[in-house]
C-alpha cells in the first residue's frame, strides 16, 4: 500500500524477485485496477521476473482480483502472494475504504491472511509520509514498512523520523529502480553510513 508513485509496484516485483532467488514459488496480483497503464507495468516485471500473475481488466473490481490472486496462490500451491494496490491519497476514504475490502476478502479465504501489510514509502519525501502512513494503518492495519528512493544523495535521514513516528519495522529500503536494488534493513549499517562510523 502507500500513495501514488511511492514504489509499490516496482517493490512488488523486487520481493518477487527476491522470492523467487531464493527458490520459493510466488504469485502476483495486480489489484492496481484504477490507473490504465498498471496492468501493462505489472505484467512486464511478471514477465520479466518469469512470475505467475493475476490480472484483471481497468476499472474491475480490486477486492475481486484479490480473490482470484487467492485462489490462483493455493491452486498452485505457491509459498507466497503478493498483492499490488492502487496509489491513493490517505484523506480519500472511499479509496481506503476499498483496501478494507481487500482485508475482508483475504481474511475469508484465510482468517491469518494478510499475514503481511506492507507501506511502501517513498523516503525522499520525508516526514510527508507521517500523516500517510497513519491513515494505511488506520483504514487496513500495517505490519511494516519497506522505504524506497534511498539511493538518492539524502541517504536516507528521513528514516529516523518515520521510524520513530510510527513504529513499525523498516524491512527492506530500495536503492533503485532493478529488481536487486531492494535491501533487508540493517539498522547498524545504517547508522554506519549516516554518521560515518565506518570512515573513522
Ligand atoms: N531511484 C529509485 N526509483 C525507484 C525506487 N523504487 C521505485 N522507483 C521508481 O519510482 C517510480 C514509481 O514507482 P512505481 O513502482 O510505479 O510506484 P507506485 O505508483 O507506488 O506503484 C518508477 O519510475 C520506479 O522505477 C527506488 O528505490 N529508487
Ligand atoms: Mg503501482
Amino acid at each position: 500500500m502507500g500513495v501514488n508513485g511511492s514504489g509499490k509496484t516496482t517493490t512488488a516485483a523486487k520481493l518477487a524477485s527476491i522470492i523467487k532467488n531464493s527458490g520459493k514459488s510466488v504469485v502476483l496480483g495486480a489489484c492496481d485496477t484504477f490507473r490504465a497503464a498498471a496492468n501493462e507495468q505489472i505484467k512486464t516485471w511478471a514477465e520479466r521476473l518469469g512470475v505467475y500473475l493475476v490480472a484483471s481488466s481497468h476499472g474491475a473490481d480490486s477486492a475481486a482480483v484479490a480473490w482470484d490472486a487467492f485462489q490462483a496462490a493455493k491452486s498452485r500451491g505457491a509459498d507466497f502472494l503478493i498483492l499490488d494496490t492502487a496509489g491513493r491519497l490517505h484523506n480519500k476514504e472511499n479509496l481506503m475504504n476499498e483496501l478494507a475490502k481487500i482485508r475482508r476478502v483475504l481474511e475469508k479465504n484465510d482468517p491469518s491472511a494478510p499475514q503481511n501489510s506492507i507501506i511502501v514509502v517513498d523516503g525522499s519525501l520525508g516526514s510527508n509520509s507521517i500523516e500517510q502512513a497513519r491513515a494505511f494503518d488506520k483504514a487496513f492495519g500495517l505490519s511494516g514498512m519497506i522505504i524506497t528512493k534511498l539511493d538518492g544523495t539524502s541517504k536516507g535521514g528521513a528514516l529516523a523520523g518515520i521510524f520513530r513516528q510510527l513504529k513499525l519495522p523498516i524491512l527492506y529500503i530500495g536503492l533503485g529502480e532493478k529488481p536487486e536494488d531492494l535491501q533487508k534493513f540493517d539498522a547498524k549499517a545504517y547508522a554506519n553510513s549516516i554518521f560515518g562510523l565506518d570512515e573513522n
